[in-house]
């Protein structure tokens, strides 16, 4: 039985690549839900209609576990997906959470996008563990459609300067809120050195390859895993936007429609 990961668009591709490597005989299906890109500025409502359809699918198609590739899903409808579906759903929030604690910093600040930074989700958790941290929040909300374009190169040093100048000195460390950041770290390293930076993509593959190993559903052959990629949107636009970062060659991305 396949996994079933879904984001917005492309950014959930930096989850699906570290879910790869971490667990490479495992079949994959990935949804980017472009027809409806960005996440960010969506009701929970609207978030919920979306990722139902997606989800339907995903049970469409057998899968065992359901990886929601996006932290705006994450923070707002993770509790309404898991109540509706008889398989696994996890979000990337409790995880990365779990990572930032692990390094000890005091002062870190959240980048990502309005929903989750409205949802306060990661201050709560954070609270809920370590009460005396002091915690900055941030919408960055020009990014995703900055990396979506495929043309993110161009102008964002200027944006992520604007973002990042008034908590230069302010912070310890960096949370990745948004499962499309970690494709502009090199250039967040610029503006913004010296910082420990935790990744939400990163941090779900352990959680997943734990579960999949407790509850015995880890795929225990040597077969190497297949991988079949959605988008609801236009599959070149989302060839042409992952193509420049991911290095990947003739991927094929086929149409979905829900
Ligand atoms: N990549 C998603 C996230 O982690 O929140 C959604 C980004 C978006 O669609 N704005």
């Amino acid at each position: 039985k396949p996994i079933g990961i879904f984001d917005s668009g492309v950014g959930g591709l930096t989850v699906l690549t570290a879910l790869q490597k971490e667990l490479p005989h495992e079949n994959m299906i990935y949804i980017g839900d472009n027809a409806h890109c960005p996440y960010g500025d969506k009701t929970k409502h609207q978030l919920l209609s979306y990722t139902k359809e997606i989800c339907d699918y995903f049970i469409s198609q057998n899968v065992k576990m359901i990886v929601l590739a996006c932290n705006t899903t994450s923070a707002n409808v993770l509790a309404e997906l898991q109540e509706l579906y008889q398989v696994p759903v996890v979000g990337v929030i409790h995880s990365t959470v779990h990572d930032f604690l692990t390094r000890k910093k005091k002062c870190p600040l959240i980048i990502a996008t309005h929903a989750t930074i409205e949802s306060h989700k990661y201050r709560e958790i954070i609270m809920h563990y370590e009460p005396d941290i002091q915690i900055f929040e941030l919408e960055t909300p020009a990014l995703v459609p900055l990396i979506e374009s495929g043309q993110y190169k161009k102008g964002i040093q200027d944006v992520l300067e604007h973002y990042f100048y008034p908590y230069v000195n302010k912070v310890d460390s960096l949370i990745l809120g948004c499962t499309h950041y970690p494709i502009v770290l090199e250039q967040i390293k610029e503006v913004f050195p010296n910082k420990e930076y935790i990744s939400s993509s990163e941090s779900i593959c352990q959680e997943v390859a734990s579960y999949l190993r407790v509850h015995h559903i880890l795929n225990e052959s040597n077969d190497s895993g297949a991988t079949v990629i959605y988008t609801t949107g236009d599959p070149h636009e989302f060839r042409y936007s992952s193509e420049g970062f991911f290095h990947y060659h003739d991927l094929k991305v086929n149409f979905l429609e829900l």
